[in-house]
């Protein structure tokens, strides 16, 4: 038995690691009956390409992060809105762990568009690298900003005065070299790992909003499964939600300091004081309620009781 397993990054970096430690820990709870082969990416096509391989059951399993599913899981957008979450990553993610809104109501919803999310995680928090100063939300007007694909990672950067811009990640090294895009978002480690500050000469540390992703699996082929086996599938991902937070956490640390010690390509590192933030969050402030209206028929429910949940894990939701 040789199932796939399909993921956004390439070797080394955390999805590719997770999904490793993943397959591993199958093989060896079935005493080698299960066996995965990951694949990194570009192996199969875009991210956009990926879900669709999943929903088609070409792949068993995928990494999916829910920026390229916003317009089949319109709900899946709520992880586009920044200063949401709190700036506590493990708090963060143990909201992701035990949400209701999220891994009961939003599952449901990617569900019915053949996509069975089996954990909501983290990869960090994000931070913003441009060929400019990026401190300001004035500093945005106009900016070409890259994003994922999803309509309100768009609308979010829309409201600072930024000209956003989606595109795979495999065309974005070039792209910010060639001067298609001038800036992007994503957490320390993918940012060095994907040489961005090569092609970028400023990184702010925004912590604007924390990338989330999700292990998935094709719906079919798990309800497919005998007892047993999806057992040790459940077990395996409950094992890794502890991996997966410490995997991203040693990346993100190690790899700031790839970028602080880059000689050769020096960039300028600024880290943005709370005044600074707040003048960012009272601009995003305003796109929850764009979620609840354009995210889809439950957009508002979950929202609501994400908002909830939240509070009652000690963070503030404004
Ligand atoms: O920026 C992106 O699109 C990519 N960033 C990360 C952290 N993982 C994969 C994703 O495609």
């Amino acid at each position: 038995q040789e199932w796939r397993f399909v993921v956004e990054e390439t070797q080394g970096q955390v999805q590719y690691v997770y999904a490793q430690e993943f397959a591993d820990l199958v093989s060896e709870k079935s005493d080698g009956a299960l066996e995965i082969d990951v694949y990194e990416f570009g192996a199969l096509g875009s991210e956009v390409d990926q879900v669709e391989q999943l929903t088609g059951n070409v792949v068993e399993f995928a990494i999916i992060s829910p920026g390229f599913t916003g317009t089949l899981v319109p709900e899946g957008n709520i992880f586009a809105l920044q200063f949401l979450f709190t700036d506590d990553q493990e708090l963060n993610q143990e909201i992701l762990n035990d949400s209701e809104a999220i891994n009961e109501h939003l599952a449901a919803k990617y569900e019915e568009q053949g996509i069975m999310p089996l954990s909501f995680w983290t990869e960090g928090a994000m931070q913003w690298t441009g060929n400019s100063e990026l401190r300001t939300p004035e500093d945005f007007e106009g900016f070409q900003m890259r994003t994922q694909e999803s309509p309100l990672i768009l609308e979010s950067y829309e409201a600072y005065g930024a000209n956003p811009t989606a595109m795979s990640w495999g065309e974005l090294y070039t792209g910010l070299q060639q001067g298609a895009v001038e800036g992007q978002e994503n957490p320390i480690f993918f940012i060095a790992d994907a040489n961005f500050n090569e092609v970028q000469d400023h990184m702010t540390i925004s912590n604007h909003n924390m990338y989330v992703t999700m292990t998935t699996v094709n719906p079919d082929f798990y309800e497919g499964l005998d007892e047993a086996t999806q057992g040790i599938i459940d077990e395996s991902i409950e094992e890794m939600r502890q991996r997966g937070f410490d995997i991203q956490q040693e990346q993100n640390d190690e790899f700031l300091s790839q970028i602080e010690d880059d000689d050769e390509n020096p960039t300028e590192i600024y880290e943005l004081s709370e005044d600074e933030r707040d003048a960012f969050r009272e601009l995003a402030l305003p796109v929850r309620d764009y979620y609840r209206e354009n995210g889809g028929d439950d957009a508002e429910m979950i929202l609501d009781m994400l908002e909830e949940e939240i509070e009652e894990a000690g963070g503030t939701v404004e």
